[in-house]
């Protein structure tokens, strides 16, 4: 079973709840969840791939601004499959190329574009790392009739 990371970025964390039904209504299984505050130098370590981008600034600024949900994603394909639930960067470009992506719904432009999602498998590891180190990453937390696995 593959594992994602997903992230609830704090324009959208108002809509957290009804963003949370339509990631297990695509038969995803939300294996962790937290929600915090990111601090500016977590949230630079978090992004430290954009650094040198002229948007790197105004991406700490807002996503220290308020609360973030933190998760990991569990289902088959998870990453490709989060991706595509999420849609385009640009929210903008997701309400004309994919209206019914959270991005489109969710978010407003290619900034405030409410949520994150990996881009690939070892991102995912880095990611989920980052925020749950515990995180065991060979388990499938979930039995294939949907229940919780002990
Ligand atoms: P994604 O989040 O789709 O993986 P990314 O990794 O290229 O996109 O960029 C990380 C975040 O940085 C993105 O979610 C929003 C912000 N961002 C990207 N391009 C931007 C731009 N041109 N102007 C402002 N913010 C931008
Ligand atoms: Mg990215």
């Amino acid at each position: 079973m593959e594992h994602t990371f997903a992230m609830i970025k704090p324009d959208a964390f108002e809509n957290a709840d009804e963003i949370c039904k339509i990631i297990e209504g695509a038969d995803f299984k939300i294996a962790e969840k937290e929600s915090l505050t990111l601090t500016p130098a977590k949230a630079k370590s978090f992004y430290g791939e954009h650094k040198d981008r002229a948007f790197f600034s105004g991406l700490i600024e807002f996503i220290t601004s308020g609360t973030i949900v933190a998760m990991v994603l569990e289902k088959e394909n998870a990453v490709v499959d989060w991706r595509s639930l999420l849609g385009p960067t640009n929210s903008k470009q997701a309400e004309e190329e994919a209206p019914d992506s959270i991005r489109a719904r969710y978010g407003t432009d290619v900034q405030k574009n409410a949520a994150h999602g990996s881009d690939s498998p070892s991102a995912a590891e880095r990611e989920i790392k980052f925020f749950f180190p515990e995180f065991d990453l060979t388990e499938t937390h979930r039995t294939s009739q949907g229940e919780e696995a002990k």
